[in-house]
């Protein structure tokens, strides 16, 4: 702005004195040195820039270079409609990108394009920097406990965890590696070979822990290869089997690390264990087997499925509420955000874990899909998908944050759906990213809330106080990386990068990332917690909505519930797979 004002001004000062008859001689030529340094200036750019010519012939002349090898021409499409701007454009979007991914994975190269370069400044400049202000802000002042109060600039450990410490350094080992930051990663895996101890004497959650603190280790050994990382998470997957000594085998919520005593949480339905604690073990327990040898990790979550397997389902869903004593269903509350989630998330994932040889979990995935669209999936007036709750046969026309996340797993299952259902199931995945877009861009913060309605009048809006907040979750942005990856629609990096400006502007505050308590205020009321899913999560998701898509291909890599890379088990080749000696 101050340049346009320097200009403004030059140009209101010629214009002032600008009768040529008012110029003297040595005026004049002063001038003219001016202008004629500003045309070198120019040229000098144009022709002397690094890789000039791509920038003349892409956006200046309609050169036939340009016309060739855009994302969706062929060879023989360069000899017809020579230069149609749609070309043009596709072909300046390709060059962006593909320098995009390029600046990302080496960001100490210069972009060669001008354009480029100029639209990539500010993620160049924000993005990879956001978790080196969180994690160097956790280090500061909260190094060791689980969590950061980043206002009050001292360590939180949330009771999730019992006495285990350490979660924001567990969470966000991968997320350190992914993006390079080795010396903070060596710093973090001493600290787990030093510090991180699993014989406490405590309560801990048995989803949170293995999401967070096996799913963490698990992604952190196979991207490094470092022995202590699949030595303690094969250590804390066995102090976890106690939660599964129930008459159905069905675990409990909560368990003592030392005394292997289980039980439920006191608020859940009749005594119940919960769908998406006890079905969001599948990947890691998995992943445990055979990095340990020991079946017995797979053989627990395989019987979760035959309970499930034996059980009625009202309408093809799955209640919430599961009693591990009886295994009969409590209330039949039905949710696609939470208390449901990860569930459905975890029976499709297991499908492609598996490198696509569980056919069971690809039935009851795409059935359970059937059931959510048929009984749950319901359109606004204005035209805005949503996945609404159900509880003993009533809908409740809300959708929670935690929802959001099911965009991304649509369009991550869309490809292997049944009937031809490909098309459909990605233009839903699509529909409910929109609606999920909508829920940020309606608030005076554009952050998310929690939870919104399409009742009473309103569509993609909080209306209850409780509901109205923003903990830096993950799922909207998870949404857009996968509909990224899987469409290649730039409206996705554009709105993954309106949530970055979002962060920084709203969420950043002097010790670190803060929620916030009411997304419509017209200034944040910090909550003083830095979660440790915005490191493992939210911060790896952006990152890899502006990557590469070799950056962890999802052909080779599934994302467990807390954003932590766990590789497709490969399928061994029969001897009918395998090429013949002769090949
Ligand atoms: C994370 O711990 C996981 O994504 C979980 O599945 C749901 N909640 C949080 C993030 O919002």
């Amino acid at each position: 702005r101050m340049m346009r004002k320097n200009i403004y001004l030059i140009h209101f000062r010629i214009r002032k004195s600008a009768s040529p008859t008012s110029f003297r001689l040595t005026e004049k030529f002063v001038l003219l040195l001016v202008f004629s340094a500003f045309i070198t200036l120019c040229f000098g750019a144009i022709f002397f820039l690094p890789d000039s010519s791509k920038l003349l012939s892409g956006v200046f002349f309609h050169s036939s270079a340009v016309e060739t090898n855009t994302r969706t021409g062929t060879d023989s499409d360069s000899n017809v409609a020579v230069g149609t701007d749609e070309k043009i454009l596709t072909k300046i979007r390709k060059d962006h990108e593909k320098a995009l991914v390029e600046e990302v994975n080496h960001p100490s190269q210069i972009c060669l394009d001008l354009n480029l370069f100029l639209s990539l400044v500010p993620f160049l400049s924000l993005c990879p920097q956001m978790m080196t202000f969180a994690w160097d802000s956790y280090k500061r002042y909260a190094w060791g406990s689980n969590e950061l109060r980043p206002v009050s600039k001292q360590g939180h450990s949330s009771n999730l965890f019992g006495s285990i410490k350490g979660a924001t350094i567990v969470d966000a080992l991968d997320t350190l590696y992914i993006m390079e930051m080795f010396e903070d990663f060596d710093m973090a895996t001493e600290w787990v070979e030093k510090n991180l101890d699993f014989n406490v004497n405590a309560e801990v959650s048995v989803f949170e822990v293995n999401i967070r603190f096996v799913g963490g280790l698990l992604s952190a050994y196979y991207l490094s290869g470092k022995e202590v990382f699949r030595r303690k998470a094969i250590e804390l997957g066995e102090k976890l089997l106690p939660a599964f000594k129930t008459p159905t085998g069905i675990p409990w919520a909560l368990l003592n690390l030392k005394s292997g005593i289980g039980r439920n949480w006191p608020w859940a339905s009749g005594g119940s264990s919960i769908l998406a604690e006890y079905g969001t073990l599948h990947l890691e327990f998995m992943q445990l087997s055979k990095l340990s040898g020991n079946p017995a990790f797979a053989e627990k979550v395989m019987n979760i499925r035959k309970v499930l397997n034996r059980l009625d389902k009202p309408q093809g869903l799955y209640p919430n509420y599961l009693n591990p004593n009886s295994g009969q269903w409590g209330q039949h509350h039905v949710s696609v955000g939470g208390l449901g989630d990860s569930f459905y998330e975890y029976l499709l994932k297991a499908w492609l874990m598996s490198d696509k040889t569980d056919e069971e979990g690809k039935k009851l995935y795409y059935e359970a899909l059937q059931a959510i669209e048929t009984s749950l999936i319901r359109k606004s007036s204005s035209g805005l998908m949503y996945i609404a709750e159900w509880k003993g046969g009533l809908l409740e026309h809300k959708m929670g944050h935690l929802t959001c996340f099911a965009g991304g797993m649509i369009a991550l299952g869309a490809d292997g759906a049944p009937e031809d259902k490909t098309g459909h199931q990605m233009e839903q995945a699509s529909e409910i990213a929109r609606t999920c877009h909508e829920s940020y861009a309606r608030t005076t913060l554009k952050l998310g809330p929690e939870a919104f309605r399409f009742d009473g009048g309103v569509e993609a809006i909080a209306t209850r106080q409780n509901e109205k907040y923003f903990i830096l979750r993950p799922e909207v942005i998870e949404t857009y990386m996968y509909m990224w990856r899987l469409t290649h629609d730039p409206k996705y990096r554009e709105w993954g990068w309106e949530a970055v400006q979002a962060l920084e502007k709203h969420c950043r505050v002097e010790g670190g990332y803060s929620g916030v308590r009411d997304v419509y205020a017209s200034s944040p009321n910090h909550d003083d917690v830095q979660q440790s899913f915005y490191l493992a999560e939210t911060l790896k998701y952006l990152y890899l909505l502006f990557s590469d898509d070799d950056h962890l291909p999802l052909e080779h890599w599934v994302f467990n519930t807390e954003a932590h890379p766990l590789p497709v088990i490969k399928k061994e080749m029969t001897d009918t797979d395998k090429p013949s000696q002769l090949e």
